[in-house]
């Protein structure tokens, strides 16, 4: 089933999962304008009885970041806010409450890492590659990537990727978490789908908690985080949901961890 009405994504219902594809292959699903607007509208309020996301680009690259395009001519105020819009839109991606899985294939550049790295699984093909060439193009980041690319790969490895334009393959990305999945050419989206599957199996409460608390935590005091992971795991271990999948476990009718 198709649903929404977005000149620049594609959104497709199946069950519970949401299929939602970056649509401007022509320009290598270079992020516009219209484009950050539609990802913001679709993540802040996503279709009824949806538990799980599945992103992914179109064509031959994931996303090639900014569309330089229409970025050139903004004065300093201008490009303040367009920041902004970006990182409002992908706080809706990362913390709006639903896990949400991306497919990866060709260049997952500036931007498009950033948005990459908003999302909560990443499963990479072959072809995929990795690049910060916002030295290069004379920008920065302002899409939230000094603090999420960061916090997968190191502040470190960001400012060299950024000062010297070097790009990492599939199998550098898989190794520096940049993915959580490698899989063959063309399997990308069909193993997100399956990951998205599973996921949409757990307890919404858990999927909850797990995407809106563990990032949250990660940027806490130790005694801050501590106390907030107990009081999430009191608000999870006692919902009528839990109990009832505690129990099934022992009434040996849980599925075994690792299965
Ligand atoms: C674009 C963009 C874009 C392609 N903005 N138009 N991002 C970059 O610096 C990456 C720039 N893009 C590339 O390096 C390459 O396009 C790719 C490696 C991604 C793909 O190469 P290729 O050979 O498949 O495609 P192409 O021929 O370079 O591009 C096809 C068309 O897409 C072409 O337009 P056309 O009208 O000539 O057909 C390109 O101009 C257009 N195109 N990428 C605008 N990014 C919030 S801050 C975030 C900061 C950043 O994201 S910086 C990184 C910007």
């Amino acid at each position: 089933m198709s649903t929404g009405s977005f000149a620049h994504l594609t959104v497709e219902l199946q069950g519970s999962v949401a299929v939602v594809g970056l649509n401007r292959p022509d320009k290598r699903n270079a992020i516009h304008d219209p484009l950050i607007d539609e990802i913001h509208q679709f993540f802040s309020a996503p279709p009824e009885g949806v538990r799980v996301v599945v992103l992914h680009g179109h064509g031959p690259h994931f996303s090639s970041g900014l569309d330089l395009s229409e970025h050139r001519d903004r004065d300093a105020f201008e490009v303040m806010l367009h920041s902004q819009k970006w990182h409002r839109t992908f706080h809706a991606v990362q913390l709006g409450g639903l896990p949400v899985v991306t497919a990866m294939q060709g260049a997952v550049v500036g931007g498009g890492l950033e948005l990459a790295t908003s999302t909560h699984v990443r499963v990479a093909e072959p072809s995929t590659f990795y690049a910060l060439p916002e030295g290069q193009r004379g920008i920065f980041v302002g899409g939230g990537g000094s603090v999420r690319i960061a916090r997968v790969i190191g502040a470190g490895r960001m400012a060299e990727m950024m000062l010297t334009g070097h790009a990492y393959n599939a199998q550098e990305g898989q190794a520096m978490g940049l993915s959580h999945h490698l899989v063959g050419e063309g399997e990308a989206l069909p193993k997100a789908l399956d990951l998205a599957r599973r996921i949409a199996d757990n307890a919404p409460l858990s999927n909850y908690a797990v995407v809106n608390a563990l990032p949250r935590i990660a940027d806490m005091a130790q005694s801050e985080g501590l106390f907030t992971e107990s009081l999430m795991a009191a608000m999870a271990q006692t919902s009528t949901e839990a109990r009832e999948r505690m129990r099934a476990f022992l009434e040996k009718r849980g599925p075994k961890a690792g299965a």
